[in-house]
């Protein structure tokens, strides 16, 4: 609904981006047309005037960054103004602080949403907060209206309170707030009566329930399609009854912005929550600063202008621009001016930024980069790799042969010795060491799927999460080296695969346990992290050390293919019990008890691998 202001905001400041300096009428000429902008998208004239008032006392006299265009600047200080406007950074979160059960009031004219919204509301209560709602219409205006809150409840899987014919609006609520007393509901949600214009019955039967039933939210619902009339409707119910916040509906709509910038400022009342659809998810909360994003219409390349003007210093990079231009940039050169962007932040994080840039979303740039790489390596691939050992020309003379003699030697020892397929599938060491493979790999998925979300949930911004979630990943690469060394050392193989898988479920556990904690949780998943990683390619030893030469390749086989099903099914599962639960913490305890079990099953798999030998000892010996 913001890109009728968003378009016309983004050709002002095309306009601007191209110059040098600002002069005193270039920003005299941009705000002239923010103006019509605002106008335009239905914003009240009081507001638009305070606004240009703001962006104009800024603007002027400030200092212009070196590395950014005074077009640039002036985006920034018309973005802060905007998030002012629009109630200052981050989402306000519903008052939940009360005794239980707390009633929230829906209030609003007649069609605006609320009995839809109160369904919506019930059902993300219920799911993400895991709350027990009650859900209760005082409705007697229309006959169908009780009727259809109760189909919603249905919808969203919450009890609503049963219709008794003849009863006021003040009853009705009483009975619900004893209902939810009596039955043990942690929230009552009140649906009231709409009338087609604010009249004095309606104000009355409002103060009446209010009265009756002291709510903790006077949540105040309003069409944003209205436009002005919204910010209107929402300052008499505000003055005449006092609302604690305003859901805007319909803000999928194509209604122009302008009403949404007005509330706060007219009304006083903050924006708490939007209705983007009639689907019952169709609720979000309202974010100031993405709001502000959307009508600027640049995804978040503020913040990259703002993160460039604090790192890359200007005079350097001019600097290097004059070598290069002489073509004396050497790798000297090179690695400072990569300094100087690694200081901006990782790299998905800066392109997550790019959010928006040639109609391509953030994630989508994050993907087709990180293609790339993997993409270039499979060109390469045919080039340089060779078809065997004695090609291989970064391997020294000594070293070709003796990995020639071993293979050799292992196709002789083979020949004869090979069991027949359906005897490997019904090993049970075979059987074992998959079901292990799955379980570690459901831990595998989980972290490397999960962890950025779960390291988000604390509350990071992007650019912090890619920095934390790099941190298990880089010790689980020196994990990964330390463990196989010492494998490799020592010659052991069972203990060097199970102490980090235990290792890991314990981490798995830990993580469950502390979610919500961020440095425990974070210690948690660092060990997580460390542990899996150790734990994967060791494990890759024990088919080959447990089942002989013969019947090596088709275990291999069988257990990798069938083990990578948890790729599958992990961030299934994860998803589901997030979604379920409302949190993380159950999804890493079942994963952690998975992991556990993989432990307990190495063992087994290494005892019952003796079988298996005595299997191949059968055979009849190889022909010399
Ligand atoms: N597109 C869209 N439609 C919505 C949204 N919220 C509600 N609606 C639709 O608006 C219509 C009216 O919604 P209701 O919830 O019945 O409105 P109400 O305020 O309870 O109406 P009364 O009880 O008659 O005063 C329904 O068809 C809803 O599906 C929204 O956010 N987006
Ligand atoms: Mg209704």
């Amino acid at each position: 609904m913001f890109e009728a202001l968003s378009d016309k905001l983004t050709g002002v400041f095309d306009r601007l981006r191209g110059r040098g300096a600002l002069s005193e009428m270039d920003v005299g000429e941009a705000l002239r047309e923010v103006r019509v902008a605002l106008l335009d998208a239905d914003v009240a004239l009081p507001v638009v005037r305070d606004f240009i008032a703001k962006v104009r006392e800024r603007a002027v006299g400030a200092e212009v960054l070196s590395s950014v265009t005074p077009g640039q600047q002036i985006v920034k200080i018309v973005n802060d103004v905007l998030i002012e406007a629009l109630g200052g950074e981050g989402a306000v979160p519903l008052n939940l602080n009360a005794p239980a059960p707390i009633p929230i009031l829906m209030v609003g004219l007649q069609g605006s949403g609320k009995t839809t919204t109160s369904g919506k509301l019930a059902l993300r209560m219920r799911e993400r907060l895991r709350r027990r709602v009650l859900l209760a219409s005082l409705d007697t205006q229309r006959p169908a209206a009780q009727l259809q809150l109760a189909q919603l409840a249905e919808q969203a899987q919450v009890p609503s309170l049963p219709i008794v014919a003849g009863q006021t609006p003040v009853q009705i609520a009483q009975r619900a707030m004893d209902v939810g007393r009596r039955e043990g509901f942690d929230i009552v949600i009140l649906d009231t009566a709409g009338r087609l214009s604010i009249d004095e019955a309606l104000m009355e039967e409002v103060k009446q329930v209010r009265a009756a039933t002291q709510p903790v939210e006077t949540l105040l619902v309003v069409d944003a399609m209205t436009g002005q009339d919204a910010v209107n409707t929402a300052k008499a119910f505000n003055e005449a009854v006092g609302v604690t916040g305003i859901v805007m509906t319909r803000m999928d709509g194509d209604a122009r912005g302008g009403a949404a910038l007005s509330m706060r400022a007219i009304t006083g009342a903050p924006i708490k929550l939007i209705g983007v659809g009639e689907k019952q998810d169709a609720l979000e909360d309202f974010h100031p600063e993405r709001v502000a994003g959307r009508i600027l219409g640049q995804g978040d390349i503020l913040g990259l202008v703002e993160r460039a003007a604090e790192v890359v210093d200007q005079e350097e990079a001019e600097k290097l621009a004059a070598k290069m231009m002489r073509g004396k940039f050497d790798l000297e050169d090179y690695a400072s001016q990569l300094k100087q962007i690694t200081k901006m932040g990782s790299l998905s994080g800066i392109l997550g930024m790019l959010h928006g840039w040639m109609g391509l979303q953030g994630w989508q740039w994050v993907f087709l980069i990180e293609a790339a790489p993997a993409l270039l390596l499979a060109a390469i691939c045919p080039f340089v790799l060779c078809d065997q050992p004695a090609d291989a020309h970064w391997l020294a003379p000594d070293e070709r042969r003796w990995l020639q003699d071993r293979l050799l030697a292992e196709q002789r020892q083979a020949i004869g010795h090979s069991a027949g397929v359906l005897q490997i599938l019904r090993s049970t060491c075979v059987i074992l060491l998959t079901i292990a493979y799955i379980c570690i790999g459901f831990g595998v998925y989980a972290n490397v799927f999960f962890l950025p979300l779960i390291i988000k949930d604390l509350g990071y911004s992007n650019i912090i999460v890619s920095y934390l979630a790099a941190i298990p990943a880089a010790l689980g690469a020196a994990g990964m080296i330390l463990v196989s060394r010492s494998s490799d050392r020592s010659g052991e193989r069972m203990l060097h695969v199970t102490i980090p898988t235990l290792v890991a479920a314990l981490g798995l556990i830990m993580t469950g346990l502390t979610i919500g904690r961020p440095l425990a949780e974070m210690i948690s998943l660092c060990v997580v992290g460390c542990a899996i990683s150790a734990a994967l390619p060791t494990f890759w030893n024990l088919p080959t050390a447990y089942l002989g030469a013969g019947t090596a390749a088709a275990g291999i086989a069988t257990i990798n293919s069938v083990g990578n099903i948890s790729g599958y099914l992990a961030p299934q599962l994860v998803g589901l019990l997030r979604d379920a639960t409302g949190t993380y913490a159950v999804a890493m305890l079942v994963v952690g008890g998975m992991v556990l079990l993989a432990a307990a099953l190495l063992p087994l798999a290494a005892a019952s691998a003796r079988g298996l030998g005595a299997m191949e000892r059968e055979q009849p010996p190889a022909p010399a």
